[in-house]
């Protein structure tokens, strides 16, 4: 990344909203269930009016991950703006500098990477660059996939994949659980052939015998990866799992830092990382993983809202990220997004990668607040 300085470091304020987007379809998972995206969207103003947007896509509970948007919320106005406040005041511009005394405050990756996206933006805005260059996007358009959650039947997840077929999404990715695995995922191969296929697990599985016997029939499905199969913080039982499988492993839950992430691809505890910036604590730390480990990275989702989104966008157009990711169009997950236009898919399974400044869409204030179940203004 080439432009790392704020050209104007007088900030005027900083917004938060607490967001609640209703999803058009509901996404079950091993956790749990959501009906509705969560998040916290951050809007920073500097003194020439310029705007940056970010947004900390953080589930409402701790199923996925130990934050949530109340966490998020305390730690970003309890600790991290007061401390950015002072970085301001001292005269700071350098964002990766500004970042490393972030560590000051331990953990709380959601919430840095959603003060940390604004600042990102902001810059586009204050240098008129597109927020791929920021981001050192290379391609004009990144190729997707979607992620199926847990289905009531196996005839509902054999026509939602159809549908996503149909509508270009090339790469499929379904959510697995003990008993719901085996049989999907051979029947999907049935129905559909060899399309780009992977299952994810989110820590649902054990060493147990029975689970072993799950997770090694999976390995005779040519499948991508299987990602998180195991307990979400216990990387070693994934380096044993590795050595038993053909199919590789992706670390999703078990990896917050750049640090975690280069030492388990090294270890051989997995051969994929499953990069989202929420969960590494921002948009610097996924491209320090991404430019240590290439080709072996692609970008994950949480239910972006346009926001979030299009900074996913900006960031898994540079070369490193061979894989195609989660990130699908806006009407996947919402009847409209809160930004104009929203992100499509075409048919051939592919986004557009904006050229215009900043975000290279237009964020619409007014439904972001409609769906605001708090909103607060910090004056610089
Ligand atoms: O494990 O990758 C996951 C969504 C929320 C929480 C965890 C996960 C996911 C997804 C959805 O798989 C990806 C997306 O479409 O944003
Ligand atoms: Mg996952």
């Amino acid at each position: 990344m080439k432009y790392l300085e704020l050209k104007n470091d007088k900030i005027k304020s900083i917004e938060l909203f607490d967001i609640r987007i209703p999803l058009v379809h509901p996404f079950t998972t091993s956790f749990g269930t959501e009906t509705v995206k969560t998040g916290v969207l951050v809007r920073i103003e500097d003194s020439q009016g310029y705007v940056g947007w970010g947004e900390s896509s953080v589930m409402a509970d701790p199923g996925y991950s130990p934050e949530t948007t109340e966490t998020v919320w305390y730690i970003l106005t309890e600790f991290l703006i007061p401390l950015f406040k002072t970085q301001i005041k001292m005269g700071k511009t350098n964002i990766p500098e500004m970042l490393g005394e972030w560590e000051k405050i331990r953990g709380h990756e959601f919430a840095k990477a959603g003060l940390e996206s604004s600042l990102w933006a902001l810059l586009s805005e204050q240098l008129g660059v597109s927020l791929g260059e920021i981001y050192g996007a290379t391609k004009e358009r990144i190729p997707t996939g979607v992620s199926i959650g847990i289905q009531k039947s196996l005839d509902e997840l054999i026509s939602r994949i159809e549908m996503f077929l149909s509508q270009g999404y090339k790469r499929i990715k379904i959510k697995i659980r003990p008993g719901w695995d085996v049989v999907p995922v051979q029947k999907i191969r049935e129905e559909f052939g060899d399309i780009l296929l992977m299952v994810d697990a989110n820590s649902a599985y054990s060493l147990s015998e029975q689970h072993l016997e799950a997770l090694k029939k999976l390995d005779d499905y040519n499948l991508m990866m299987i990602e998180q199969p195991l307990r979400h913080d216990d990387i070693l039982a994934h380096c044993k799992l590795q050595k038993i499988l053909n199919t590789p492993i992706c670390l999703d839950e078990s990896i917050h830092s750049v640090e975690q992430a280069d030492l388990s691809l090294e270890m051989g505890c997995c051969k994929i990382i499953n990069i989202k910036p929420g969960r590494v604590g921002g948009y610097y730390n996924s491209f320090l993983i991404a430019s240590h480990n290439s080709g072996k990275v692609w970008l994950g989702g949480m239910l972006e809202s346009g926001i979030g989104r299009m900074h996913n966008i900006f960031i898994q157009a540079r070369e490193e990220f061979k894989i195609p990711g989660d990130t699908s169009g806006s009407d996947r997950y919402f009847k409209k997004d809160i930004i104009e236009p929203p992100v499509t898919v075409d048919e051939t399974g592919y986004i557009e990668v904006p050229r215009s400044p900043g975000l290279g869409i237009e964020v619409l204030e007014d439904v972001i607040k409609q769906h605001s179940l708090k909103h607060e203004k910090i004056i610089f």
